[in-house]
């Protein structure tokens, strides 16, 4: 079909589901393939992805590429899977009969978006709301990136990326909560893609209590210890998205434990 998307990932992944909350408002379907993280090296990584048998892996044996972000181990990449997806990134989108590659979960989720025809969710036919809303997006991505620094080091956590995440955090919520208090959602009056992507990377961001004791260990504290009384409008906008039916469908218990914490 023209219009269908299909995601390769390991699942559960907050950045897959602000395709699938989109989806969800959107009223369309998307195909969602993958495994638990640890199993990903054991899968074919292409469109028609699928988990591998021991003779499978012997005869693909030659496809086998070293993780290069958040993967130890190797990984089954096709060549196509490669030529649609050169960042070799999951998720890993394949749009329309042409399945073509669509990276990064951001353009993944724009591309839910601009399919559903959903009139505010990417902005309608306003070009400038539009490209407002991406401005969120493209701010949202530089934390998503700094942080995933973080958060992969997290079991053995040096000062300096402690402070630059620190620092990464301070400046996208000081902007989000500036947002917040003259508008009801990030970019403005409506809901959009934009509010989507904030829940999904704050709340993979919260992940790092798990960790408090490791990161206490170096010396250092929580990031986030003092989300709440910092950011208020910030926490409020997560919580009540997160407990909307389109969102709570997808997201679960993820963040049942964060709440239990109470910082
Ligand atoms: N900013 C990207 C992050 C994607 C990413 O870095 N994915 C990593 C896993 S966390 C990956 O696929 N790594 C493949 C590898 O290690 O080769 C997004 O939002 O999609």
């Amino acid at each position: 079909m023209k219009d269908k998307v299909r995601i390769f990932s390991y699942l559960p992944n907050p950045r897959v589901w602000k395709s699938i909350i989109a989806a969800n408002y959107g009223g369309i379907e998307i195909e969602v393939i993958g495994d638990k993280p640890r199993n990903l090296v054991n899968w074919l990584w292409d469109y028609d992805a699928k988990l591998l048998t021991d003779a499978e892996k012997e005869s693909y044996k030659e496809l086998k590429k070293k993780g290069r972000r958040g993967f130890a181990g190797e990984l089954y990449k096709t060549d196509e899977f490669l030529k649609a997806h050169p960042f070799g990134t999951v998720p890993a989108a394949f749009g329309g009969t042409e399945k073509v590659g669509v990276f990064e979960s951001n353009s993944i989720l724009r591309e839910v978006a601009r399919l559903s025809g959903h009139e505010t969710l990417y902005g309608g036919s306003d070009v400038h709301m539009k490209s407002r809303i991406d401005s969120f997006l493209d701010v949202n991505l530089v934390f998503s990136r700094e942080f995933q620094v973080y958060i992969l080091e997290l079991e053995d956590l040096n000062k300096y990326t402690h402070a630059r995440t620190n620092s990464a955090y301070e400046f996208y919520l000081d902007g989000v909560e500036a947002s917040l208090s003259t508008n009801d959602y990030l970019a403005g009056s409506n809901l959009t893609i934009a509010d989507i992507s904030f829940v999904c990377e704050i709340s993979q961001f919260l992940r790092e209590g798990h960790y408090e004791a490791e990161i206490q260990k170096k010396g250092l504290d929580l990031i986030s210890r003092n989300f709440k009384k910092d950011y208020p409008l910030s926490f409020k906008h997560l919580f009540t998205l997160s407990d909307i039916k389109e969102f709570s469908s997808v997201m679960g218990t993820y963040l049942d434990w964060y709440k239990e914490k109470n910082l």
